[in-house]
């Protein structure tokens, strides 16, 4: 047994040996990177795309993004919409892994439960890209996170919130989809820049949605009536619902209840020009050119930053009608 040993660690010390020396022959480079001559360009790529569903004005954009820009640069794009479930989108990634696409991208629903689709998807050697919400994996996982810092908009939500209530008052949040990124971050960084005077008294999912921010706001009206001063909505189509809640409750949006929101989107427009919204966080959701440029650099293996954030701003109803015009979702 001890002879047989040993024959196996010497063919294995001259297959390393050998293994080396053609290394060394090649140029220096990443070992995941094609060789030389080999690199792929957008007209060769093959992407998988796991999008969470049409939820919202800011999905369609970003869905728009995506599969506009596919087109624009040639890509072949697989893309599926998992109707917010999680167990659709797995579902997805395992079908992009046994086409054995180039590269896959998707937006986690929510941040937990990913490990085991995502240890199969690199044990295929995909590259995974995490576009719009994160979840919570070991780095080694995925290739980059190409998105937004919801923390950073839940506290600059809190700070418009401080501005519209400087005497303090008692406010109710519509939180988004349980469990997601955006919801989890938006929540904790408001809390992080909201005033002391300022008392959360309900919070509760709207799931992001239209419908149901509205149905929740309906509840929290039938709770607390005129109590309420301020509403804290984690998406535009939420406070727009909620403002329908509003309205047939009989109390003015904007004025009896201050609301600010994240996103951006057009529909927040409108309501801040008719003076139903107070402020709207940006969120953008256009991330289609950057998904693409960062999906070949990593099919091409190069190493990517953890984290590509996306450049956001605040918008106000001073100016909403003349910016309007420009808005692009
Ligand atoms: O704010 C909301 C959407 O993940 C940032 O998802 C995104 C959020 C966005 O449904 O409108």
């Amino acid at each position: 047994m001890k002879k047989v040993g040993l024959i196996i660690a010497v063919i294995l010390v001259v297959l390393m040996m050998v293994g080396c020396s053609s290394a060394t022959e090649e140029p220096a480079s990443d070992s995941a990177a094609p060789a030389a001559g080999a690199e792929k360009s957008m007209e060769d790529l093959v992407v998988g795309y796991a999008q969470i569903g049409a939820e919202s004005e800011w999905r369609t954009a970003n869905t728009a993004s995506i599969k506009g820009e596919a087109e624009n640069l040639g890509v072949d794009l697989k893309f599926s919409d998992a109707q917010q479930k999680q167990e659709n989108q797995i579902a997805a990634i395992r079908s992009y892994i046994a086409e054995d696409v180039d590269v896959i991208g998707f937006s986690p629903v929510v941040e937990t439960g990913w490990e085991t689709v995502l240890q199969e998807v690199k044990d295929a050697g995909i590259p995974v890209i995490m576009v719009d919400r994160r979840a919570d994996v070991p780095r080694e996982l995925y290739a980059t996170y190409l998105g937004s810092d919801f923390v950073e908009e839940g506290k600059k939500a809190g700070n418009e919130m401080n501005n519209l209530l400087p005497e303090g008052g008692k406010l109710v949040e519509l939180v988004g989809t349980v469990g997601s990124a955006p919801a989890n971050d938006r929540y904790s960084g408001f809390r992080e820049t909201l005033n002391d005077n300022i008392e959360i008294i309900d919070s509760q999912s709207g799931d992001f949605t239209r419908a149901k921010g509205k149905e929740v706001m309906e509840a929290f009206l039938k709770k607390y009536g005129e109590e309420i001063t301020a509403l804290y909505a984690h998406n535009d189509d939420m406070a727009i619902g909620a403002i329908q809640a509003i309205e047939e409750f009989g109390l003015k949006p904007g004025e009896d209840i201050k609301i600010v929101s994240i996103d951006a989107v057009r529909g927040a427009f409108e309501a801040m020009i008719d003076g139903k919204l107070n402020v709207t966080v940006e969120c953008n959701p256009l991330l289609g050119p950057q998904f693409y440029e960062l999906a070949l650099r990593a099919v091409n293996g190069e190493e990517l930053p953890e984290w590509v954030p996306s450049e956001e701003s605040v918008y106000y109803p001073d100016n909403a009608e003349e910016l309007l015009p420009e808005r692009q979702y």
